[in-house]
């Protein structure tokens, strides 16, 4: 069957009248349908329509608080933003957030948004980008559940913690990246699952602890860190920095307290803002000129920047609109009318 082409406008308006009749509010069903377009809009699969299910099933559990206002606390440090999320979802309190963090890292040089008791699932690079668009650098991340097993370990422990990073760029899309500190995503499991696809060699192990490329196996198994030690140190850091540190779970809490990987997990996260321009303020040259020399270095040898892929989607979706398969518009007129 062929495909459906919609508009990004169009794609959110499903998506979003899909969770204001499951009960969300406006601010959290409009937060989190824009992230799940923008996931469709850049080709990221593992973040795009798949996840509006699970959404589902969370709120359904009661695991999400639908009518949750996202609260911005008062400020005890110049430098520390804070917002709670209300046990609501995290965009919406990222999105008010966003400002003052902002003004607060113009005004500091570096400063930092801290969101707790947050339902979470999306992607980081957005969060990125919305410092990159303000002409700063920032990083972005948060633990989930456990479903990775430390390097040297076999039980899942730590969480597939993403971490994102964006450095401002005049005339261009943003320098970002943004991954999982697992392997892959979860997601990406899930997805071979779907389509009956083996998992590529050395992303997982069975319940037992032996490798594996069954996805089923992997789900109910654990999860490798990338890089050996070296992801497992990040994620470690993730789980300090962004759970213990601002008061929040971890991600091995996050599963105690939800008792299943089927729902989304509740957390906090943690955004740290940097004014390129305050940190090299009276040292010679302009930091964004010598990064693009950086760049064109990386480019001159022919390899290609993180998130090249994501813009070049992003172009064609603006032009063309959001292709989805038969079985995605099916999915959402199921939603809709459940
Ligand atoms: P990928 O491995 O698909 O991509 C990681 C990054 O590497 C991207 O920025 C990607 O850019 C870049 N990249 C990929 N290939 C190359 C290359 N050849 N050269 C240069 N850069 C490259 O991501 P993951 O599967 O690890 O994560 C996917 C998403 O899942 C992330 O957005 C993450 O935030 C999200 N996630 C969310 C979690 C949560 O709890 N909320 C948990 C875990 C993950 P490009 O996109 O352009 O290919
Ligand atoms: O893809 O690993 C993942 C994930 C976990 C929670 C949200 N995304």
């Amino acid at each position: 069957m062929s495909n459906t082409v919609l508009t990004i406008d169009a794609l959110h308006k499903r998506i979003d009248a899909i969770f204001r009749k499951a009960g969300l509010n406006a601010i959290q069903a409009s937060a989190i349908a824009r992230v799940i377009v923008a996931a469709e809009r850049d080709a990221c699969k593992s973040h795009g329509v798949y996840r509006i299910e699970g959404a589902l099933r969370t709120i359904k559990a009661g695991k999400v608080e639908p009518d949750a206002v996202p609260e911005l606390l008062p400020q005890d440090a110049p430098a520390i933003v804070k917002v709670n999320a209300k046990r609501g979802f995290a965009n919406p309190a990222f999105e008010l957030g966003l400002p003052v963090l902002i003004e607060r890292a113009r005004s500091c040089g570096v400063a930092a948004l801290v969101i707790n008791d947050a339902v979470h699932f999306s992607a980081l690079w957005a969060e990125v980008e919305g410092l990159t668009q303000a002409g700063l650098a920032g990083l972005a991340m948060c633990p989930s559940y456990a479903t990775v097993a430390p390097t040297g370990g076999n039980r899942p422990l730590l969480g597939t913690n993403p971490f994102a990073f964006g450095w401002p760029r005049e005339g261009q899309p943003p320098y970002v990246f943004d991954f999982a500190t697992s392997v892959a995503a979860r997601g990406e499991i899930e997805l071979h699952r779907r389509a009956g696809k083996a998992l590529p060699e050395g992303w997982a192990m069975d319940s037992d602890g032996r490798p594996t490329t069954d996805p089923e196996a992997a789900l109910a198994g654990a999860m490798l860190s990338f890089g050996g030690h070296k992801g497992s140190a990040i994620g470690t850091m993730i789980e300090l920095l962004a759970g213990i540190m601002i008061g929040d779970q971890t991600s091995p809490e996050a599963l105690d307290l939800l008792g299943t990987t089927t729902l989304f997990p509740s957390h906090g996260e943690l955004i740290i803002a940097f004014s390129p321009q305050a940190f090299s303020a009276g040292r010679p040259g302009n930091p964004l000129g010598r990064a693009e020399a950086l760049f064109e270095a990386i480019l001159g040898q022919g390899a290609r920047l993180p998130s090249q892929r994501r813009f070049l989607a992003r172009a064609t979706a603006e032009r063309d609109g959001i292709s989805l398969s038969a079985k995605e518009i099916e999915q959402l007129d199921r939603l809709l009318d459940e």
